[in-house]
């Protein structure tokens, strides 16, 4: 297979986003019950749209390109929420944000529906955990146009974190994103759209989330833009002994250290924090070059 070009630039709706530098996603909860920052957006037991947009124009000010906004709970063990649940709580936020930051708003879903509806709102960004795996998913993403981003997870949620087991975890994860690039494609969605993502975290134990970071640049290397998700999660537990909300050094060191590594997108809670160590990073590479 010909590996194509690494793409400086990507459409999303109305907006260009360049891969001139590394580009911080901000993550925007709409679960009530996030690991990391659980609820922080809820007035009265509802998502809030404008704390959602006070906390998104704060990532943005902070050096956030993409806004990631997310009303399904992921964490391991988290059960499943329904559809119009989830759609409850991301349409109003993505409705509020779009338009009104000056930023991409990505919607973090597997649900058809809410691609569809999202995509109308001004949503300019999908990022799927299960790779556009539910039925109706391709079609629907495709139909919007958008860029997507494609997740590798081993299992589902309630139950990856139990017994993860590969053989080769960078020759499975690679085969999988491989067959899902081939299957968007298949479905008219050209590949020109497509994000890669191993899914840290995602039905990995700390040793298989080690390898994926040490041989990132093998993925990197299908010439698709890699976004990585390491920030705040339980391998930095497992590691530091840290809990959650003492994470942000470490989820720091690997925004870095997978950018080194070829991760062109990095999808963080912190962002100012992440935004400072990247302009480290670029002010080394300008005596470097
Ligand atoms: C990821 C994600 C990730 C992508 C979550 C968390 C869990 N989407 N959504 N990659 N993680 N693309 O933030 O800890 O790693 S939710």
């Amino acid at each position: 297979m010909a590996v194509t070009q690494r793409r400086s630039a990507l459409q999303c709706a109305d907006r260009l986003l360049s891969f001139q530098a590394p580009v911080i996603m901000g993550v925007l909860n709409t679960t009530p019950d996030s690991f990391s920052d659980g609820g922080r957006l809820y007035t009265d037991g509802r998502p809030d749209p404008d704390a959602a947009l006070d906390a998104a124009s704060a990532m943005v000010n902070a050096g956030a390109a993409i806004i990631d906004v997310g009303g399904e709970s992921t964490r391991p063990g988290a059960e499943p929420v329904s559809v119009q649940a989830e759609m409850d709580r991301v349409l109003p936020v993505v409705e509020r944000l779009a338009g009104s930051v000056d930023a991409i708003i990505s919607v973090d879903t597997s649900s058809p529906a809410l691609m569809c509806e999202a995509a109308a709102l001004g949503a300019g960004m999908l990022n799927d955990v299960r790779a556009l795996m539910r039925e109706g998913a391709l079609e629907a993403a495709r139909d919007t146009g958008l860029p997507i981003c494609l997740m590798h997870m081993q299992g589902s949620p309630s139950t990856m974190q139990s017994a993860p087991r590969y053989g080769d975890v960078v020759d499975e994860v690679l085969t999988f994103l491989r067959a899902r690039v081939a299957a968007s494609e298949a479905a008219g969605i050209s590949r020109d759209r497509l994000l890669l993502d191993p899914g840290f975290g995602f039905g990995k134990s700390v040793a298989h989330n080690l390898r994926l970071l040490a041989h990132l640049s093998r993925l990197a290397g299908e010439g698709l833009p890699l976004l990585v998700g390491l920030s705040r999660k339980s391998l930095i537990g497992a590691l530091t002994g840290r809990d959650v909300h003492e994470r942000l050094p470490a989820s720091v060191a690997l925004a870095l250290l997978a950018v080194q590594r070829g991760a062109s997108v990095v999808r963080v809670h912190d962002v100012a924090a992440t935004a400072d160590a990247l302009a480290m990073l670029a002010a080394l590479e300008t005596v470097e070059s």
